[in-house]
């Protein structure tokens, strides 16, 4: 099916050519962009059939066999204006003042990316989000927003569903055009793990904006304003509202933890509002922001700056997320965010419904009407079982509180446990959260949320693995081989933890080791994205700037990807358990390439023998016509 350009080229055609004429000419030799995304369909679920799963499954459980019942909307109606509208009227500081005069207290929704980023590995795929998405623009016209982008959902996508993340947010928006979409933003880390050349941050805001991002929550791991700054203003400057993001930790109600006291976030809530932040949001990572905290941090700062709005964000690892959300609303708090009731708790957002419900008839009625959000949530609880295989509650049965010993953002928790888990090793987390604890204070008591979770964390399974107290790391320190994060957390590469680097560790770790002063990114040269689409285009077909921008922050990651696409096609459109585990022998199934254009598939049989060449035939119907595919069987 592939057609070489030659075929096209009239001077070849002619047989005028000698031999020269070829080496000289090389795009002859290219493939043209074949149209037959069915066949690459039927490789990649062949390829499935033979070799299993191409994504790696954590656990052994099954998606389920079911296609989610899709809630309906009101028939030839157009979804309701939302504050998306005021947004594109007003602009950013009109939508803010409009989010400050709002008189009910308002949601964002993480439904569509902490929530699954927290409870399912961040597994959740386009399909599945798009299915919904008419739903929510029906009758959550009144949420502040979606948050639907950004964190880990952008290198997931690439990595683990062969999904291009751009899509995503293009499609969702065709879809929402009323509801304003959030993203969460690793200030000068953008969607990565490390600090990138501030022409790549800028650049990848400018491309959110154009392809449907409305709000940026901005963060650094360390709350270093240096780094906070630049995606501020890459934010601000691509046309996106700016909520700049405190980071929290420690406990503002406990007069015996001092280093992060409510001094401390109050004067960098200052500096936040002073650079111009739209909205200013309290970002509870871990979930350690206790009723009391939330009610004295959210007043301080409902006092001092009367006109921002406050966005308050946290996870219910403790199972106190409902209560700390109320006070922070009564304290003054404009907007909290929440999760569909069957995407909520544990280390997810706390339930939507039960804070909808806990405030109907209150002056801080939301507004949202419990009988959609139960549509909403009975559409998310089958979802979430095709997801089975990435499923946190497979281990994780209940709340834990002693998530305000350890500290660990509701993400990496569940990251950990399942870590553990899947290394069989019976008391492991267990081990793992008390080393997390120990080397959070080797660190020096650093805020701990991408990427700095992660240097704590990898020195916690270091300290586990080598049967390390915190006592020997501190002697070994000159000897023992760190892992690569915590060596580059102390040279200064992802930016200055507050109070400083903790010495004498540091000195003994990097002895000679160079370090970076200050900003990480002010000393890094721009990456030449032209050069880097020049690269792409000469080994992949049809090369968009969004790829360039995916690659720029993931070169590999990216580089598979595209391989992968041009190999297997639009993968995205399969159904989530044909895509996981592929489709049994003998099952039809459909699948909606683009609008009006459906392939009815059917697996009909794989071949017992191999081929010589160790491939193996499967066959298909398609649209009733009988194909083969031959796969190398892996096997
Ligand atoms: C992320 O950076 O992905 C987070 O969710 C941090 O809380
Ligand atoms: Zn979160």
């Amino acid at each position: 099916p592939f057609l070489l350009n030659v075929l096209e080229n009239q001077k070849f055609l002619n047989g005028t050519v000698d031999t020269d004429f070829i080496d000289e000419n090389p795009q002859l030799f290219q493939f043209k962009k074949s149209q037959n995304r069915a066949q690459k369909l039927l490789n990649y679920i062949g390829s499935v059939l033979v070799n299993g799963p191409s994504t790696p499954l954590a656990t052994g459980l099954k998606p389920a066999e079911i296609i989610p019942h899709i809630p309906d909307i009101p028939l030839g109606l157009e979804p309701p204006q939302g504050l998306r509208q005021v947004l594109l009227q007003e602009g950013p500081a009109g939508f803010a003042k409009a989010v400050r005069q709002n008189k009910g207290l308002l949601l964002m929704d993480t439904t569509y990316r902490d929530a699954h980023q927290s409870l399912l590995a961040t597994r959740v795929r386009t399909h599945d989000l798009l299915r919904v998405s008419p739903y929510v623009a029906h009758h959550f016209s009144g949420l502040f927003a979606l948050e639907n982008w950004g964190g880990a959902t952008f290198d997931v996508a690439l990595r683990f569903l062969h999904e291009c993340p751009w899509e995503r947010l293009e499609y969702m928006r065709r879809l929402l055009p009323n509801v304003p979409f959030q993203m969460l933003l690793r200030g000068a880390n953008a969607v990565g793990y490390t600090n990138y050349p501030d022409n790549v941050v800028f650049k990848f805001c400018e491309l959110a904006v154009a392809t449907g991002m409305d709000i940026f929550r901005v963060f650094d791991s360390l709350n270093y304003m240096p780094n906070l700054i630049v995606g501020m203003e890459a934010a601000g400057k691509a046309g996106g509202v700016v909520e700049a993001a405190i980071s929290y930790t420690g406990d503002v109600a406990d007069p015996a933890r001092t280093k992060y006291d409510l001094k401390y976030y109050v004067s960098l809530a200052d500096e936040l509002v002073k650079a111009g932040t739209h909205v200013l949001a309290i970002k509870d990572m871990a979930g350690l922001l206790k009723p009391a905290a939330a009610r004295l941090l959210v007043q301080a700062l409902r006092d001092r700056h009367p006109h921002v709005p406050l966005h308050v964000h946290t996870h219910d690892t403790a199972g106190a997320g409902v209560a700390a959300m109320l006070a922070a609303a009564e304290a003054g708090a404009d907007v909290v965010d929440v999760a569909v009731d069957s995407m909520s708790g544990m280390t997810s957002q706390p339930s939507m419904g039960a804070i909808v419900a806990a405030l109907q008839g209150t002056p801080l009625d939301t507004g949202l009407q419990l009988p959609h959000i139960s549509e909403y949530s009975a559409y998310w609880e089958q979802a979430r079982t095709l997801y089975a295989p990435f499923e946190c509650a497979t281990t994780m049965k209940s709340g834990n509180a002693d998530v305000y010993l350890n500290e660990i953002p509701g993400g990496q928790y569940t990251n950990l446990q399942f870590q553990a888990y899947s290394l069989g090793l019976g008391d492991f987390f267990e081990d793992v959260k008390k080393a997390y604890r120990e080397a959070n204070l080797l660190l020096g008591d650093i805020i701990k949320v991408t990427p700095s979770s992660k240097v704590v964390g990898d020195l916690a399974q270091f300290m586990v693995q080598n049967k390390l107290t915190s006592a020997d790391v501190m002697e070994q320190a000159e000897e023992l081989s760190f892992p690569r994060s915590v060596v580059e957390f102390l040279q200064g590469n992802i930016g200055e933890p507050y109070g400083g680097f903790p010495e004498p560790f540091r000195s003994r770790v990097l002895k000679a080791m160079p370090r970076v002063e200050g900003r990480p990114g002010a000393s890094m040269a721009p990456l030449d994205l032209g050069a880097l689409k020049t690269d792409l285009a000469s080994r992949h077909p049809d090369i968009s700037d969004r790829d360039v921008m995916s690659a720029a922050l993931y070169p590999k990651v990216t580089e598979d990807f595209l391989t992968f696409r041009d190999k297997y096609g639009p993968v995205d459109k399969l159904d989530t358990r044909i895509f996981l585990t592929g489709p049994k022998v003998g099952e039809e199934f459909e699948v909606t390439i683009e609008r009006g254009k459906t392939l009815g598939i059917k697996t009909l049989a794989m071949a017992e023998d191999l081929r010589p060449n160790g491939d193996r035939e499967v066959f298909f119907e398609l649209n009733g016509q009988l194909r083969s595919v031959f796969i190398q069987d892996k096997n």
